[in-house]
């Protein structure tokens, strides 16, 4: 006998509040679900995530932009287990879905990299969020939000690559923290630009490979107060855990320094500015597939412009002005 599967209509939405509430009372399964409508970018990802808004707003966002294979995540992996020896429930983001999170080989066994893993005060994720159309940002950003209402005290966010838009994603972060890591031999360390703005918290990884006092004098040289914070430059070995504890110590510092100067909102403010033109572009990315799937219209307009009897930006500007504005 078949299983009646009843209609995908609205009534999805019950699924939705079941799936809040589930996050809400710590449901690792519940949040792993969540994050996999936002990949997708379900529409019930939207519908969610208006849900959660209200109890997001807590937890110490914390970027992590360096090369690849500096020790991102080695570095991650580590501050969670200081976290929770603190007490703290943690939560990382991994953009990236060939970050070696899944399979617990980063954190060991006490800590499972994945999200059924025991503790409830640990979550990870990698996440494949290419084909989003609110772009890489805003999908981070929202998975961040996930973890936010699931009430962890602290999230990392771990951008792999050395493109622009990976720096970009770290510094939206309440905290962004730059790692890098000394050169053997006699080569001359050059740095990425941008690099020298973003960072809170610099660390000069891998120290137990190289010696890293020319590059921390490079880096002192160069980074300058902002707004009253003089970022500081740390040193860690991510497998020995040196300088582990001082790095968490400087990421609660920085917090706290957001917090009593003002900065927190400033940077809520300036992230939220970002959310709500990256939810208009999205918005407007799905009306118009919409519109161009439906067909006929479409076809038309093409027809039209190859014709030359209109030209492609008024094309879009017809297109849009079709276009019947759905809230989702
Ligand atoms: N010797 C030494 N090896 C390290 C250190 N930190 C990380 N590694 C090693 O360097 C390699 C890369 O580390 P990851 O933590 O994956 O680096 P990542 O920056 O996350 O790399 P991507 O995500 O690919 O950009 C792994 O083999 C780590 O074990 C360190 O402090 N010392
Ligand atoms: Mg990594």
């Amino acid at each position: 006998m078949r299983e009646r599967v009843p209609p995908r209509t609205r009534r999805a939405l019950p699924g939705i509040r079941d799936l809040v509430k589930g996050l809400r009372a710590g449901d690792k399964r519940a949040a792993g679900k969540l994050i996999s409508l936002i990949e997708d970018d379900e529409p019930e990802a939207t519908e969610a995530l208006a849900a959660l808004h209200p109890f997001t707003g807590k937890a110490h966002i914390v970027g992590f932009t360096g090369p690849p294979g500096v020790g991102k995540s080695s570095l991650i992996s580590r501050l969670v287990r200081e976290f929770r020896e603190r007490g703290k429930r943690v939560g990382v983001v991994a953009v990236d879905p060939t970050s070696p999170y899944t399979g617990g080989a980063v954190l060991g066994d006490r800590i499972r990299m994945t999200e059924s893993g025991t503790d409830p005060g640990v979550f990870i994720r990698s996440m494949a969020t290419r084909g989003h159309a609110g772009g890489l940002a805003l999908a981070t950003f929202e998975a961040v939000a996930v973890l936010d209402a699931m009430g962890m005290d602290l999230v990392f966010v771990e951008t792999v690559g050395a493109g622009q838009s990976e720096v970009e994603i770290a510094s939206r972060a309440h905290t962004t923290v730059v790692v890098q890591m000394p050169l053997t031999g006699d080569a001359v360390q050059v740095l990425k630009a941008g690099i020298l703005e973003i960072g809170d918290v610099y660390v000069v990884n891998k120290v137990d490979l190289g010696d890293p006092e020319s590059l921390i004098a490079n880096l002192s040289f160069q980074i300058a107060a902002r707004d009253g914070w003089t970022p500081p430059i740390l040193k860690t070995s991510a497998p020995e855990g040196l300088g582990l504890p001082e790095l968490a110590d400087a990421l609660l510092r920085h917090r706290d320094f957001l917090e009593t100067s003002g900065l927190l909102r400033t940077r809520e403010l300036s992230r939220a500015r970002e959310e709500i033109l990256e939810n208009a572009r999205r918005l407007l990315a799905r009306q118009v597939r919409d519109l161009t799937s439906a067909g006929k219209r479409f076809e038309a307009l093409a027809g039209r412009v190859v014709d030359r009897a209109m030209d492609p930006h008024a094309a879009a500007v017809a297109i849009l002005r079709d276009a019947t504005p759905k809230r989702r």
